[in-house]
């Protein structure tokens, strides 16, 4: 297997080839010609498998659920992937050598493959790459891939909506489902999970996720609320069993469908919107390196006419 050569890279990862998935995955993740390669070898065969999005507030047990559902997924003997997304920010930064740790369960378990995503590099960054890696893995023979990431930012909630079935994890306590819902975690949520249901106020969370569902608009599926203590595999497998209930209903409904969809053009999207962005910024920085901004600077030409110039050049 030559690194770099697409054909051969994919056709190793399909054969089960783990370094050559993980090659593949990279090239993916710096969105260069291989990776663009790579994901159109891919995209015949990229919807096969089915995705599970997991997100929820820091902390609120992601990756712990994550590690329990591969339990329960294994012991079907089923193999799973999943991809965590490594928020680049400082403050969830430390939390990834913990995931790390309690994704070990399963390291030397060839029916699982962990990978950890992040925006470094790529052209329209983890919008664009997490899409291409979860159709990879279908592609390469995955039947479920799980897609972990804390629900703090738009992209990340995009992301995550976009999986075939998205389940919000929130904690027990005042507060929680109210910042979930705050951050927009509501209206994409197909499944509620209470983790930590260990803890006191589980009850007064249900109750609160109750009643806002009955004010949210009314969906054709109401997400059940499913308690888990993840830390101890308890709910575990109800959990995992509404996950399904939601994909047959959705199925069956049309809607999984529909979102796969709308999931294609909105990756098109992306990359349009991406490349445009890249040469705008090229333009900018042309723009400073040849002088065309001293004009402006010395107001001898106005700010349409220099753009409108600069893009003339550009064509
Ligand atoms: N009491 C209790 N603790 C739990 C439970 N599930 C997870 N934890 C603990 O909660 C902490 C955070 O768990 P993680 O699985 O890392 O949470 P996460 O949502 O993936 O965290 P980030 O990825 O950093 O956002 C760990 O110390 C877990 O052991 C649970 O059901 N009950
Ligand atoms: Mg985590």
């Amino acid at each position: 297997m030559k690194p770099g050569n697409a054909t051969d890279l994919f056709k190793a990862a399909a054969e089960g080839n783990r370094i050559a998935l993980a090659r593949a995955i990279s090239a993916i993740e710096r969105g260069d010609k291989v990776g663009e390669e790579v994901s159109r070898l891919a995209f015949p065969k990229s919807e096969i498998g089915v995705s599970i999005g997991i997100t929820g507030s820091p902390g609120a047990g992601k990756s712990t659920l994550t590690s329990a559902i591969i339990d329960v997924i294994r012991a079907k003997d089923e193999e799973i992937a999943v991809v965590a997304i490594d928020p680049s920010s400082p403050f969830t930064g430390g939390a990834i050598l913990g995931d790390r740790i309690r994704m070990q369960d399963h390291a030397l378990d060839n029916g699982v493959y962990i990978r950890s995503m992040a925006t470094r590099g790529h052209l329209g960054g983890l919008t664009v790459a997490v899409p291409e890696a979860v159709r990879l893995l279908s592609a390469v023979g995955f039947a479920t891939t799980i897609v972990e990431t804390v629900g703090v930012g738009q992209i990340e909630i995009d992301i995550v909506n976009e999986a075939d079935t998205t389940v919000v994890v929130v904690n027990p306590g005042w507060g929680d489902s109210i910042q979930a819902n705050k951050a927009g975690l509501m209206e994409i949520a197909d499944v509620f999970i209470i983790n930590k249901a260990d803890r006191v106020g589980t009850r007064e969370t249900r109750r609160d996720l109750e009643s806002m569902l009955d004010l949210s608009a009314a969906k054709e599926f109401r997400p059940p609320i499913i308690e888990t203590v993840a830390s101890e595999g308890k709910g575990v497998a109800e959990a995992y069993d509404a996950i399904l209930s939601h994909r047959s209903w959705a199925d069956a409904s049309g809607l999984t469908a529909e979102r796969r969809r709308r999931r294609r053009r909105n990756e098109v999207e992306r990359i349009i919107r991406a490349t445009i962005e890249a040469k705008v910024a090229k333009l900018i920085r042309d723009g400073e390196s040849d002088g065309s901004f001293r004009k402006l600077d010395d107001l001898s030409l106005d700010p349409h006419s220099l753009a409108s110039s600069m893009l003339e050049g550009s064509q």
